[in-house]
């Protein structure tokens, strides 16, 4: 199947942060090889994470999910490489660390569901919608490297 260069969107939840594991999880998005394109610390709002997360309104989990995504700051992140959106769904692990394996980012570094460490864009739709959520355009940055040839080549 043909390689897609893309985009995806991801942001470290709250305990990323309060726990100091920014810089781990990071290393491990970066030794992947998916390229950082953009970056920010967010404080989100309960607005900006009802239209995040509006898809989860009614569930038993939305309440405590806004309370925990507006506890303090996230790293929002656009990662950019081929097939970015599966690439890093694979590796941030299932929804639920106790079933994540060891090796994925939940597996490693989570244990409850709610505070599973990273949120990562299901589908490239969702990753543009997510992105232009928090960012302008001119905000993210592209751009190569004499690693591009380990990733895939020049796009
Ligand atoms: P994923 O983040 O793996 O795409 P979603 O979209 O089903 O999973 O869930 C969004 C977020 O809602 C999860 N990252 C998690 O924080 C929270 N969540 C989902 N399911 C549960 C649950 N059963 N209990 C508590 N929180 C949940």
């Amino acid at each position: 199947m043909e390689r897609v260069y893309q985009r995806t969107f991801a942001l470290l939840k709250p305990g990323v942060l309060q726990r100091r594991l920014v810089g781990t999880v990071l290393s491990r998005i970066e030794a992947k090889g998916l390229k950082i394109i953009g970056m920010k610390l967010l404080w989100l709002t309960r607005e900006q994470c009802k239209v995040q997360y509006g898809e989860h309104e009614g569930k038993y989990f939305y309440p405590p999910l806004l309370e925990y995504m507006t506890s303090g700051p996230v790293i929002a992140l656009v990662l950019a490489g081929y097939d970015a959106v599966k690439t890093l769904r694979q590796l941030a692990g299932p929804t639920d660390p106790a079933q994540a394996p060891p090796g994925t980012i939940r597996g490693d570094y989570g244990t409850l569901t709610r505070y599973n460490i990273i949120h990562a864009s299901d589908s490239e739709e969702s990753a543009e919608r997510e992105i232009s959520l928090y960012f302008q355009e001119e905000e993210l940055h592209d751009w190569e490297d004499g690693n591009t040839y380990w990733y895939g080549g020049a796009r």
